[in-house]
């Protein structure tokens, strides 16, 4: 069977999130010491407990790599209160699913009114009671895994099985949005089997389907960093995110993944570079800011993939 190379498909809905096995990550808001350390203690146990003691500090954890799957949010807080940081939370497409609790000293119903516009699954006054406030956490908490795996499966290519192009939309604008404001390259590659028309004609189109399966995993194989994604563009196509990867980053990689495939040793008839399959390569790279914008970036991968294409093919250029 021809699906169980290179890499035998696995559980790949948690492969695209990164490590899933382990316990949900609980981010808990509060200016108050004493509430932060009794709300840790009481959850550590289940939970990976992330702190946050105002809302400035709780939107760059919400932020990071290892995001929270709940988060408990203090109203009344210095700096920026929870109303703001639950708005701010919104606004990002990588924080808006984080489902929020707030946690109050403010009862009456206009707070809890509009804390409910703004989109909280929860409301819980002070003074609170740990069992009831650790029962309401769990439910979330499975709720939130529950539309996890969801839209794990819309993002996934049935035919290749990586991330499809609605998973690269959305990454490649999260990742635009955290390296504009980490003052960090962001890189594109775009990827293009070479002469796949002529491949499909002399080989008919069950083994070209089976040609791009092993492209697709090849390529996933050799992507290093956790944070980096290949996905499937569409037709022959692929495209790469290399976070915080400067220029030379970016041609470094894009030439590891087109010597990948050489390697791989798919024998084509129609290939002018040694009767093996290839592909070209194009690899644009960005420091994004207000003078440019992410569909610039994809269209300079895309005249950079063309410029590989006019110059010969199996090549990367930038
Ligand atoms: P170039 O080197 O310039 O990219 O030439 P090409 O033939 O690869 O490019 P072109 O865009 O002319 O043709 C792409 C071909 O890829 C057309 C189609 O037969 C094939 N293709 C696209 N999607 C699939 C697919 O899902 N399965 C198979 N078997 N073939 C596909
Ligand atoms: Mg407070
Ligand atoms: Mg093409
Ligand atoms: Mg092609």
């Amino acid at each position: 069977n021809w699906r169980e190379k290179p890499g035998s498909p696995k559980d790949t809905s948690c492969e695209l999130r990164g490590k899933d096995i382990s316990k949900p990550r609980v981010l808990i808001v509060d200016d108050q010491l004493f509430n932060l350390k009794l709300l840790e203690n009481a959850l550590k146990e289940d939970y990976i407990v992330m702190t946050a003691a105002n809302g400035v500090e709780a939107l760059e954890q919400a932020t990071g790599k290892s995001q929270p799957d709940i988060i408990l949010l203090d109203v009344i807080m210095p700096v920026m209160n929870g109303y703001e940081v639950c708005i701010r939370l919104r606004e990002m497409p990588e924080t808006r699913d984080i489902p929020v609790i707030l946690l109050t000293a403010l009862k009456n119903e206009k707070n809890e009114e509009y804390a409910l516009q703004l989109g909280v699954v929860d409301y819980i006054t002070k003074p609170f009671s740990l069992p009831i406030i650790k029962g309401r956490i769990k439910n979330h908490v499975e709720q939130k895994k529950y539309r996890d795996r969801q839209r794990e499966n819309s993002y996934m290519d049935e035919l290749t099985q990586i991330a499809n192009r609605r998973k690269f939309n959305e990454s490649v604008a999260i990742e635009w949005n955290r390296a504009r404001r980490n003052g960090s390259y962001l890189s594109v590659l775009m990827i293009d089997a070479d002469l796949f028309k002529k491949y499909n004609d002399f080989y008919g189109h069950l083994e070209g389907d089976n040609c791009l399966y092993k492209i697709a995993q090849t390529l996933k194989l050799n992507l290093k960093r956790s944070s980096d994604l290949v996905a499937r563009w569409g037709g022959e196509e692929f495209a790469c995110i290399l976070t915080d990867t400067d220029r030379i980053g970016a041609i470094l990689v894009g030439e590891r993944l087109r010597k990948a495939i050489v390697n791989l040793n798919i024998p084509s008839q129609v290939s002018d570079v040694d009767r093996v399959v290839t592909v070209s390569v194009g690899a644009a790279t960005m420091l994004p800011s207000d003078d440019n914008s992410l569909e610039e970036l994809l269209q300079k991968a895309d005249l950079a993939l063309y410029k590989a294409k006019k110059s010969g093919r199996n090549r990367v250029c930038s």
